[in-house]
């Protein structure tokens, strides 16, 4: 959805922008792409892109990090898979593996447990990053695009 920052792809370049400032430095960024909504079917398009960054801060400082961000960009959510003014996933950190105990504890899963089965994601990150691995499954983005496409 539009917001603070313009129109959702407005939002999507001022989030990249965000990226690149300390103490975060933007390494790479994908082309933005406009995708069938996911999850939930009758809500608007999404403007979708993954980029790369480089930061000393580990894991759950860059998360909370990210979330001041969307903070900034106005984020605000309509349930769970719900329309969004911006949304900043963590998706892989260098391979990390975290997962969360029990469904309650609210701990950053690292890869993020939905990176292999969405295209809106895979899709950009075989453009910036084609020898990046699935740090799970060990397949590179456009292998894991190719099976959800089946
Ligand atoms: N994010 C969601 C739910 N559905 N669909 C698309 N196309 N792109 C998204 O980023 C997306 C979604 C939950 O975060
Ligand atoms: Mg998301
Ligand atoms: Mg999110």
């Amino acid at each position: 959805m539009g917001g603070p920052w313009g129109n959702p792809r407005q939002s999507v370049e001022r989030a990249l922008a965000e990226l690149d400032r300390w103490p975060l430095r933007l390494i790479r960024a994908s082309t933005l792409i406009d995708t069938d909504p996911y999850g939930k079917k009758n809500q608007p398009r999404y403007v979708n892109a993954v980029a790369s960054i480089a930061t000393a801060l580990p894991p759950e400082g860059l998360m909370r990090h990210l979330l001041a961000i969307e903070r900034r960009g106005g984020r605000q959510r309509q349930g769970k898979w719900g329309p969004r003014t911006i949304d900043l996933d963590l998706v892989d950190y260098h391979g990390r593996l975290m997962r969360q105990r029990s469904p309650k504890e609210k701990r950053l899963s690292l890869p993020h447990p939905g990176l292999a089965d969405r295209p809106f994601v895979l899709q950009p990150i075989a453009e910036i990053a084609p020898r990046w691995v699935h740090p799970i499954f060990r397949q590179t983005a456009q292998e894991l695009l190719r099976k959800v496409r089946d």
